[in-house]
């Protein structure tokens, strides 16, 4: 794909140039199968590939083969020396024949790979990340995603340090070696691209299960970990056979292998990965008891191993043409982990989760320097594409279409889709058309939700005739200017809209509205009393709805809407009544409907805890600021913490009463669950407005509690408070929990992501703490991460927050360029701040762009972000 990188308009810089989708072409070599002879060790492992290749179509260009950092010890063709030689990279092997036994030899190093692509070490073991492309850290390959080869490996390893050696597919030999060695023999049927790609060597223990599936089929289930960790995969096994079950029920698809592997590795750049039959999973998705997991640590544990399931149908069964249709995969497989999700636990409760997640970094995304479009057209590193455009945007646009075409014909097209596609790498549009034939709609104007970046804005307007005995609602569309794209056209937003009695809260009517224009009006027949407008119902269309409704409406609809989505976003409106006019220096209206509304919900019996959690909860700070076209942080910050005091001071005691309910610890039921959320909620309000009684209450709390949850809660209320209670809980934790690295990244998450004053100088001294790494990505995320989202606290008004995020992105560049791209979008949003913090920002992005030997990952996101 070289000749797809000159375009003169692209930014650009030596080897720097970007990819364009409208350049795709098939590749010139097929790869049918794929042998692998591998003598593995962490110092230097030899890998021999053999490629038994093909010619595609008629042309005279030689193979070839992609590699980063490869240098060919040997390159044979059908047994004989090949003609064949570097350019950069790449090796190029002249080819007089159309088919051929291509074999290469290369050595690697696996304990220097620092960067966790490719074959690297990870606490004692051996283990691979290939997508996107790692695979050519490991041996000479297309290494795209339209080349689909069988595999079979051999591996071979010192018998005492790596007992267990796997990868994809089945075992079909295994035996001692002399030298105290030992080797595996692995074979996958099914043709997979080099992404799919895994082995994995090490010390492990597996807990065993098994699954029967629909068709009667056996299949072997392990979960693979250090011997100590086994008690804590039992949450996980569950997980497994309940997304297995779901996907049969749901979806009709059925687990293809005899075997399904997961191992949990301690250093990995993601959450986890789909490889075919061998799941690698970033520990922190693997890990959990009551003891030393919170309960949205259960949750994501149960949502990312749903997600790494699905994908062996949406991803591997039916995989990608190329990167550029990366969302053909994410999007989908999000949208059926989040419908697992709501399935197991609580749909309203997890849509809600899911919607903040997307307003929170999709949509900061979506307004910003790195907007793209879920389809993106050009990239410099595609792994700064794995954004929440990408898969959580990606999902709502599959969420739109099952709700245009409704869950019968929605099953009936992905039935057609994975038919039509399996054993293929397919495109979005691939995807789009089996929801047109299908569903037996027309969905040309919806594609644009594919191309088009930036949220739509829709303002709504409803208003009464009441001779005519109609309503009319008022609706107008703007899609908003992104990098590139200027002047957009209408899209497709299906809005479940409903109106409500505004005497009763009764519902008169429900209505899936197709708005497709840049302006229309709706009409609603025989309304004979006055009206509330509840719309965009459980958020059916991903925009940003702007309506005139009263305080006394947003009150109504909070408490009475029969749509629960719809209740907690009367409540989000209501708040925000007040937090934007404080946060944009205005005058604030008195916070009485606010502390009215959080009453009557604390009050009402009707609700579950768990959403009474979610109704109650304050936008957070960046939620508040997407709302406002110049950031002022301490404006945000001031707003939000004086309304939460107000809120506390006035409703003491029934917060006290809401936070003392009772669940035992390991009682992971979706009441249980529900309790402590509001426990948290609740005592968060309390101790704003009631400090030294938030501050004993916490303490108390952090004393008793039996679970991870409560624990957490009681030290980030503790963590925001000046009371001595705060430094004795913090101390007794890090002893308690010093020897967990996944409970130790939740002491320095909880610093970081402190609401005081110093937090800045004390993230300053964590970075020297003996517990600190760069090289390990989640405690890397855990400081630095958690403090650039702490809007009051990065944007502390010296800058220094800034030039703290710069220093750990150069450095962290130096190890892991993945990783430290992903740190840089805090940075980016400095066009919406006031002017000081503005300039600081830019600066800190300029000392970044300017340092030395920047990755094309860090590259890429930073000339965008000043671009
Ligand atoms: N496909 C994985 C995401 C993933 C991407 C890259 C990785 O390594 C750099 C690892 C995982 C998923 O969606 O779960
Ligand atoms: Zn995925």
């Amino acid at each position: 794909m070289a000749d797809a990188r000159m375009n003169p308009e692209a930014p650009t810089a030596p080897d720097h140039a970007p990819t364009f989708r409208k350049d795709y072409r098939e590749p010139d070599w097929w790869v049918r199968h794929v042998e692998l002879d591998m003598d593995l060790d962490p110092a230097t492992t030899r890998v021999r590939a053999t490629l038994r290749v093909e010619r595609n179509g008629e042309h005279d260009r030689p193979l070839r083969l992609a590699g980063d950092g490869l240098k060919p010890v040997t390159v044979e063709i059908d047994g004989e020396k090949a003609r064949s030689g570097m350019e950069g990279d790449d090796l190029l092997v002249e080819m007089d024949r159309d088919a051929a036994q291509v074999a290469t030899e290369v050595e690697i190093h696996p304990d220097r790979n620092s960067q966790l692509m490719g074959l690297y070490a990870s606490g004692g073991l051996l283990c691979t990340q290939c997508e996107s492309e790692g695979f050519r850290r490991i041996t000479f390959h297309p290494d795209r995603p339209d080349v689909l080869s069988t595999y079979a490996v051999t591996m071979r390893a010192d018998a005492e340090k790596f007992p267990i050696l796997l990868a994809n597919g089945n075992l079909v030999e295994q035996g001692k070696l002399d030298d105290g060695r030992h080797f595996a023999r692995w074979e996958d049927p099914f043709p997979k691209p080099s992404y799919l790609f895994a082995l994995v060597a090490g010390d492990l223990k597996a807990n065993r299960d098994r699954f029967t599936t629909m068709s009667g089929r056996e299949v072997e289930l392990n979960i693979w970990v250090r011997e100590a960790d086994l008690p804590r995969t039992r949450h996980a096994m569950q997980a497994l056979k309940d997304s297995m079950k779901w996907d049969e029920e749901v979806y009709g698809r059925e687990y293809d292998l005899d075997l399904f592997n997961i191992v949990a590795v301690d250093d990995f750049n993601f959450g986890a990965m789909e490889n075919k039959g061998l799941n690698i999973f970033n520990s922190r998705y693997i890990l959990a008891d009551a003891d030393s997991a919170t309960d949205a640590d259960f949750d994501a544990i149960a949502g990312v191993v749903a997600h790494e399931y699905f994908h062996n149908w949406s991803g591997n069964r039916v995989t990608c043409r190329d990167w550029f249709q990366l969302s053909l995969k994410e999007g989908f497989t999000v949208f059926r982990d989040q419908c697992f999700s709501q399935a197991m636990t609580s749909e309203a409760v997890k849509r809600i989760e899911d919607v903040r997640v997307l307003r929170a970094i999709q949509f900061p995304e979506d307004s910003g320097p790195l907007a793209h479009p879920v389809r993106p057209e050009s990239y410099i590193e595609i792994t700064n594409f794995y954004t929440a455009t990408v898969y959580n945007k990606g999902a709502e646009l599959i969420r739109m279409m099952h709700t245009i075409l409704g869950p019968e014909k929605f099953r009936a097209a992905t039935d057609l889709y994975f038919e039509r596609h399996d054993g293929e790498a397919a495109t979005c549009e691939d995807f789009v058309r089996c929801m047109e034939e299908a569903g037996g709609v027309d969905l040309e104007q919806f594609r644009l939700w594919y191309s088009q970046a930036g949220t739509p804005r829709v303002k709504a307007r409803l208003i009464r005739d009441e001779k005519a005995n109609v309503a009319r609602l008022q609706l107008e569309q703007t899609v908003p200017d992104t990098p590139g794209q200027t002047g957009k056209a209408p899209m497709v937003l299906p809005l479940k809209t409903a109106l409500l009695s505004a005497q009763s809260g009764r519902e008169i009517e429900e209505r899936l509205i197709l708005f497709d224009k840049a302006e229309d009006e709706i009409v609603f027949d025989n309304v004979t009393e006055p009206v509330i407008l509840s719309i965009n119902r459980d958020f059916s269309a991903p925009v940003i709805i702007e309506s005139d409704r009263s305080d006394d409406e947003l009150a109504t609809l909070a408490a009475m809407d029969a749509n629960p989505f719809a209740r907690y976003e009367a409540m989000q409106e209501l708040m925000l009544h007040s937090l934007l006019p404080a946060a944009r220096g205005e005058e604030v209206p008195p916070a009485d409907p606010v502390i009215e509304a959080v009453r009557r919900t604390l009050n009402d019996d009707t609700l579950d805890k768990a959403l009474k959690a979610e109704a109650i909860r304050l936008p957070s700070e960046a939620m508040i600021g997407e709302r406002l076209e110049e950031i002022d942080p301490d404006q945000v910050h001031r707003a939000r913490s004086t309304l939460a005091e107000e809120i506390g001071a006035a409703l003491g005691t029934e917060l006290v009463e809401a936070q003392a309910i009772e669940a035992a610890g390991d009682d992971l039921s979706v009441e249980a669950k529900g309790i402590r959320a509001l426990r948290r909620e609740a005592l968060g309000l309390l101790a704003a407005g009631e400090p030294e009684e938030g501050a004993r209450l916490a303490k108390a709390l952090y004393d008793r509690a039996d679970n991870m949850t409560d624990r957490q809660t009681a030290l980030m209320i503790l963590s925001g408070l000046e009371a001595e209670e705060r430094q004795l809980a913090f101390d007794a934790f890090y002893e308690r929990y010093k020897g967990n690295s996944l409970v130790l990244d939740k002491w320095f998450a909880l610093q970081a992501a402190a609401q005081r004053p110093d937090t800045l100088e004390r993230v300053e001294k964590l970075v020297d703490h003996p517990d600190f790494t760069l090289k390990n990505p989640n405690r890397l995320r855990s400081l630095i991460s958690n403090f650039a989202a702490n809007q009051w606290a990065f944007h502390h008004s010296s800058g220094r927050g800034y030039a703290l995020l710069a220093k750990m992105v150069i450095e962290a560049d130096r190890i892991n360029p993945q990783v430290a791209a992903r740190m840089v979008p805090p940075l980016g949003r400095w066009r919406r701040y006031v002017p000081d913090r503005a300039r600081l920002m830019k600066e800190a992005l300029e000392t970044i762009a300017s340092s030395e030997g920047l990755s094309k990952d860090v590259y890429e996101q930073v000339s965008k972000s000043l671009g």
